[in-house]
């Protein structure tokens, strides 16, 4: 995958270089990842990158020929022909997520902006920008750490960067429910033990034992979540209970 970024301040990617999973992908050269500058997309003297907004208010807005110029630049030299993804991050986009991970790991270009200041103008949105994508609720003060989330979440998902011992199959999110409790050794630490079934052996019981608490858990933190993945009918019949459970608890007089 060919990964290409701009943004106003491209040593913050520094540190996609040098660390983990980055390295790796890096390395193996299943990602092969292009800072720009938008600055360097500028023709006067200054590199003037933002201006005021027309119809006045607070803040700067990205100007759009630098960010045009730039992407136009980039799609020129790699492939015209191919259509690639052209990605905003900016706290107004889509809200990310792991199926966006997984749609997007597949393409083999991707481009993305980082927003700055107060925005971009918007012929950069109309006529750019394929889609727009959000972190979560809440401003950052540019989009580079957002995409590095994004990215990250990308990379890991492309065959071969976590390594054959890996899968992602079985990530909080992957099947529509948050992880099981996970333990390793010792089986007794400052007499905290591990559930007994996953010392057992039988691994049908184990499965079963790990559905169920995946289940509890994305009931108790995401129960928004619960409605999106496929249960079967004992499951549906544990939700049940554990929300009944739950009931009782709030309504016994003490
Ligand atoms: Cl993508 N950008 C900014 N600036 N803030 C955010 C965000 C993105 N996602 C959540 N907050």
């Amino acid at each position: 995958m060919r990964i290409d970024v701009l943004t106003l301040f491209p040593r913050m990617f520094e540190m996609l270089n040098d660390t983990g999973i980055f390295q790796r992908a890096i390395n193996s050269g299943l990602v092969n990842i292009n800072i720009h500058n938008i600055r360097d997309y500028t023709h006067d003297k200054h590199h003037v990158v933002d201006d005021y907004p027309y119809g006045g208010g607070a803040g700067m807005l990205l100007k759009p020929e630098p960010i045009f110029e730039a992407v136009e630049d980039i799609i020129m030299k790699v492939n015209p022909q191919e259509s690639v993804p052209i990605i905003l991050l900016t706290p107004q986009g889509i809200p990310f997520s792991q199926s966006a991970a997984r749609r997007l790991s597949k393409h083999e270009h991707l481009v993305f902006i980082c927003g700055h200041y107060e925005g971009v103008d918007e012929r950069v949105r109309q006529y750019l920008v394929s889609e727009e994508i959000s972190i979560g609720d809440y401003v950052l003060t540019g989009g580079e750490l957002a995409a590095m989330v994004v990215i990250d979440s990308i990379s890991r998902l492309i065959p071969g960067v976590l390594g054959s011992e890996y899968s992602p199959e079985n990530d909080s999110h992957s099947f529509g429910l948050l992880e099981y409790p996970q333990y390793t050794r010792p089986a007794e630490y400052r007499g905290w033990s591990v559930p007994e079934v996953l010392l057992s052996g039988n691994h049908a019981q184990i499965a079963k034992w790990r559905r169920r608490q995946a289940i509890i858990r994305t009931l108790e933190r995401r129960p928004e979540l619960i409605d999106k993945s496929s249960l079967n009918r004992e499951e549906q019949e544990l939700i049940e209970q554990t929300q009944k459970a739950e009931t009782d608890k709030d309504t016994r007089v003490e």
